[in-house]
């Protein structure tokens, strides 16, 4: 097979678009040229913890959103590789919500056992896409960062697996220019230490102001409030921590809340949420879609409508992460090596993504979600080899995690569940989550 594919990203999209080219290979397929481009020095996407912030040593974004002292946010049970379980690369079963660093390893165990380092070309950056419609091929350009060179390349197929929670959406909120402390954006939060004996607020009700919140809390924050433009998240928060109604405006340290409410504040962290962003592609190539499950303009929820030559892998706001962005990377591949056949017209494609965003639409909440991202895996991996898993069992353990969170915020990541894969139940963990502060993996290991 002659075809090139160029991947943009080695994160755990990229690596398992990596991982499900390898594995046809290993089956005797004979595979078209894999080149994965990645801008930072080593695999894992977000997982690869950076201290920088703003600009890298070559003045490019700083990827990373990820911090110090991270914990996963959910069972790891719910996103864990269908071909490489938690106990086959550790030896044996381990505790439910892994820090960062555990699941970095578990994430570089699987593509090291493939051997697939071969094909990322890192510190390069994928600067630009073309489609030349005559030729239907792909120029992309790149610059290798420490060379200081830029080069282009043809390719037959794209996969932009690059991340969405990179680049940061930045309100304002009157009074700002004149706030007398810190204000970040999530993307550049790093160490909670940062915010010990002080008084913090955090806009936005959804993951990273929970989680964001939380750490300060845990590392000593004097107290902490969120404020909700709809609704406030409702958990049964530590006495030092109250959620408000959106923020009116700023005036020294003082915030006025929605409510006509004032209080001294020293760091407003903003947890608002993140944008598709895709600097390197041209109108025509470029995903324009909000966060959410059913993504605009993506046959599946992963080839480009517009081009099928072009596919996204992990675009959808996330429920189910690690294994869906296998379903999609097994699926994509089968596209590209002539195993699946996309619909010749357009209007098939688009009317596929108008059933998705309608059935998402008419769920009613988290619970609705998680079936409904849980559907969409088994819909993929049905029509692909990748190793067929107790999808409904992963939902119901999401469930669980959902009423563990609604009993004890502070504590839900003390909670064990089975594994889907190997069916093995995950041992406690030996420190509640509030109380370890060491989150290294030899920590982390010792159950
Ligand atoms: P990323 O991990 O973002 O990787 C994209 C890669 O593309 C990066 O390596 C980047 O350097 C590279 N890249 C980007 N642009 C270019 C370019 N132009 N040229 C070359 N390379 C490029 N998920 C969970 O399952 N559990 C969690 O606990 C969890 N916690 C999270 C916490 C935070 C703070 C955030 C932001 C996300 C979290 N996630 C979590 C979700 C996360 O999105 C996924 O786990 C996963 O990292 C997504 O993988 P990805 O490969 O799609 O994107
Ligand atoms: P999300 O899940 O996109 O949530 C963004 C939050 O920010 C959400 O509560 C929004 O409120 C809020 N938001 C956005 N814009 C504003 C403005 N202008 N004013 C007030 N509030 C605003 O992003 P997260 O960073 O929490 O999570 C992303 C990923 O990171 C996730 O996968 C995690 O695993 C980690 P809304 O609900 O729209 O009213």
């Amino acid at each position: 097979m002659s075809k090139r594919i160029a991947v943009i990203g080695a994160g755990p999209s990229g690596l398992a678009q990596l991982r499900a080219f390898q594995s046809a290979e290993a089956k005797g397929a004979e595979i078209p040229e894999i080149v994965c481009f990645e801008k930072q020095s080593d695999w894992g996407g977000l997982w690869n913890y950076s201290w920088r912030t703003g600009l890298d040593q070559y003045g490019e974004p700083v990827h990373g959103s990820m911090y110090r002292y991270l914990w996963s946010n959910g069972p790891k049970e719910g996103l864990e590789f269908a071909d490489y379980s938690f106990e086959e690369h550790f030896g044996k079963q381990i505790a439910s919500y892994p820090p960062r660093a555990v699941l970095l390893d578990y994430i570089e165990g699987r593509v090291k056992k493939a051997g697939v380092r071969k094909w990322i070309r890192f510190e390069n950056v994928v600067r630009l896409v073309d489609w030349d419609e005559k030729a239907k091929k792909f120029t992309v350009t790149v610059q290798d960062l420490p060379k200081d060179h830029c080069y282009s390349e043809e390719f037959d197929h794209v996969i932009v697996a690059s991340g969405h929670f990179s680049t940061p959406n930045v309100p304002e909120f009157p009074g700002f220019e004149r706030f007398n402390g810190r204000i970040v954006h999530a993307h550049d939060f790093r160490d909670a230490r940062e915010f010990t004996g002080k008084d913090v607020l955090l806009v936005g009700t959804s993951y990273s102001s929970e989680d964001i919140g939380s750490q300060c809390w845990k590392y000593g924050a004097k107290s902490v409030t969120n404020t909700y433009r709809k609704a406030p998240m409702g958990f049964k928060w530590p006495d030092n921590w109250e959620e408000k109604p959106n923020m009116q405006k700023v005036e020294g340290n003082i915030v006025t809340f929605g409510d006509g409410t004032t209080k001294k504040i020293d760091a407003i962290i903003l947890c608002t949420g993140y944008k598709h962003h895709f600097p390197f592609l041209p109108d025509g190539l470029r995903l324009r879609t909000a966060n959410r499950l059913a993504t605009n303009d993506l046959y599946k929820g992963v080839a480009y409508v517009h081009n099928p030559a072009l596919f996204y892998i992990g675009m959808q706001d996330q429920w189910f992460t690690f294994n869906m962005f296998d379903a999609q990377a097994w699926w994509a591949r089968d596209v590209i090596m002539g195993r699946i056949a996309l619909p010749e017209s357009k209007e098939v494609m688009l009317a596929d993504v108008a059933d998705r965003v309608a059935r998402e639409d008419a769920g009613a909440d988290a619970h609705d979600a998680i079936q409904y991202q849980g559907d969409y895996v088994k819909e993929l991996i049905e029509e692909t080899d990748y190793p067929s898993f107790d999808v409904d069992g992963a939902c119901e353990i999401f469930f669980e995690w959902k009423d563990h969170k609604k009993q004890d915020i502070m504590g839900f990541r003390n909670n064990s569940y089975k594994s889907v894969i190997t069916g093995t139940m995950a041992p406690k963990h030996h420190t509640p989550w509030k109380d370890a502060l060491d989150d290294t993996m030899e920590s982390y290991l010792q159950n």
